[in-house]
């Protein structure tokens, strides 16, 4: 059966990983189409060990495309997957531009994937930070009900896409070079730092990243219960995002009992040995599909609460991974077309 796919921001960190992640899981795509701006069409992307040309994205390119997985910036979803959807094709978005909107499912496959039934043609793709921290508090949930969530997170460069990374690696030969490093993503040095600040600052002093954390844990729970309060930091590191996660529940759960609760999740390594010296970290979960939690400890300072630390590839895992897995789900269940289209386009 003929299913064309569609990547759109082909050209950027998340976009090439998502050709990757779709070819590696045989994503039964008869064909396969890269978008970018007008800046790269005519450019190659690797898609296996063969090319594809980069076409422009233009309002009328979805005739024909049945799902279009977006990764190329707020703005460009705002004004393209409405056009998109009244093609009677299937977006994935992974911006933040949908995902608080009450049309638009958000979807972590392994959490809410129910969540997808009843879709108009947009799907949002969470937050890495969130779908990392969903994905391992999910079953506590479900298991001791989670009343209160503290994180601190440590975000990989690759979070701000292609420009993160190679700002990193600029300023760290120019540090080894005597030179003073610029700062053109960032406002401050990021080499050798740690930067309290992702995305922007909103009135209540918290960044838009952190209260991502919260109204999005809301959401995908359908649960306003939940109270989640963040801080975010982005950290000298090229790629996977870690959190500190503490947790206040309503019944008690041991360590010893999250440990195995856990290793039984779907999406979820735990690696959690303190006496042979083995956690997570960033350089052991580059480029996994799993979400890794370790240091699993019981908060010795309130009744019921637990300490952890996760860590996944925010491309992967937090993004071009996920947004692939919500594909594959509305293959399986059968919701790979649009209903009513002008749903978003009136
Ligand atoms: P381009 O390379 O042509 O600028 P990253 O997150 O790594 O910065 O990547 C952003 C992706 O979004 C790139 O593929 C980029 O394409 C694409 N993009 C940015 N603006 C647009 C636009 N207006 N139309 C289509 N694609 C866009
Ligand atoms: C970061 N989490 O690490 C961000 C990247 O809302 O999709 C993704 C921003 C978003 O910078």
């Amino acid at each position: 059966k003929k299913l064309t796919v569609a990547v759109v921001g082909a050209t950027g960190a998340v976009g090439r990983e998502m050709l990757k992640t779709l070819h590696e899981r045989d994503f039964p795509a008869t064909e396969i189409r890269a978008f970018a701006s007008a800046r790269s069409a005519g450019t190659k992307v690797p898609y296996g060990d063969k090319e594809l040309t980069v076409q422009e994205l233009k309002e009328d390119v979805f005739e024909g495309i049945d799902l279009a997985i977006f990764s190329a910036g707020g703005s460009t979803s705002q004004k393209f997957a409405p056009h998109a959807a009244k093609a009677g094709c299937v977006v994935v978005d992974n911006s933040a531009a949908w995902r608080m909107d009450d049309r638009c499912p958000l979807v972590v496959p392994e959490v809410n994937a129910h969540a997808l039934e009843g879709h108009n043609g947009i799907i949002a793709n969470p937050n890495c930070s969130t779908i990392q921290m969903l994905v391992v508090l999910k079953p506590l949930h479900d298991a001791v009900k989670i009343k209160r969530v503290v994180v601190s997170t440590y975000q990989a460069v690759s979070g701000t896409g292609q420009k993160g990374i190679e700002e990193l690696e600029r300023q760290v030969r120019d540090l080894f070079n005597g030179r003073d490093p610029e700062c053109n993503t960032y406002p401050y040095r990021i080499a050798f730092n740690a930067l309290p600040h992702i995305d922007v600052f909103l009135d209540n002093d918290y960044t838009k990243e952190e209260m991502k954390m919260v109204h999005e844990t809301v959401k995908i729970f359908e649960d306003p219960s939940v109270k989640v309060t963040a801080t975010c930091v982005r950290v000298p590191v090229f790629y996977c995002h870690a959190e500190s996660v503490n947790i206040e529940t309503e019944k008690k759960l041991t360590a010893k009992d999250a440990r195995v609760m856990l290793s039984q999740a779907p999406g979820v390594r735990v690696v959690d040995n303190p006496r042979e010296l083995m956690y997570p970290m960033p350089s052991y979960c580059v480029g996994e599909d799993e979400t890794y939690v370790g240091r699993i400890r019981e908060d010795e300072t309130i009744e019921n609460g637990l300490n952890l630390w996760i860590v996944a590839d925010n491309v992967r895992k937090g993004a071009a991974l996920n947004a692939v897995q919500i594909g594959e789900e509305l293959i399986k269940r059968d919701l790979l077309r649009v209903t009513d289209k002008n749903v978003f386009l009136k």
